[in-house]
């Protein structure tokens, strides 16, 4: 069949663009455990999800400082939270729980 090396080539496209562009906005995963945020401090590109895990034992939240921009509710151990960042921009968050545990989203294009 001469078509199926079209059809094939077709397919790994459809397959394997969206991969791609997702490539460039992967997405990121922060533990929460023994009371801090690991890591404190992310760095990814505009429209990645960050996702929080809580690993720890204690409920835990994370809200933005700004007040405004993301909030989750209490996480209890295993819970998670996600939030998409599409703006560029320094987002640093706290527990509203624990407040000295805080962390930072920094969102900057590759
Ligand atoms: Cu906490």
């Amino acid at each position: 069949m001469i078509r199926t090396p079209f059809i094939a080539a077709f397919v790994a496209v459809l397959a394997f663009g969206p991969s791609l562009s997702r490539a460039q906005a992967a997405p990121v995963t922060v533990k929460i455990a023994n009371f801090a945020f690991a890591a404190p401090t992310v760095t990814v590109a505009p429209g990645a999800t960050v996702t929080w895990v809580n690993d720890d034992e204690e409920p835990h939240t994370i809200v933005a400082e700004d007040g405004k921009s993301f909030r989750s509710k209490t996480l209890d151990t295993g819970d998670t939270f996600s939030f998409t960042f599409m703006s560029a921009g320094t987002f640093g968050y706290f527990c509203s729980v624990h407040p000295h545990m805080t962390g930072k989203v920094v969102v900057k294009a590759p």
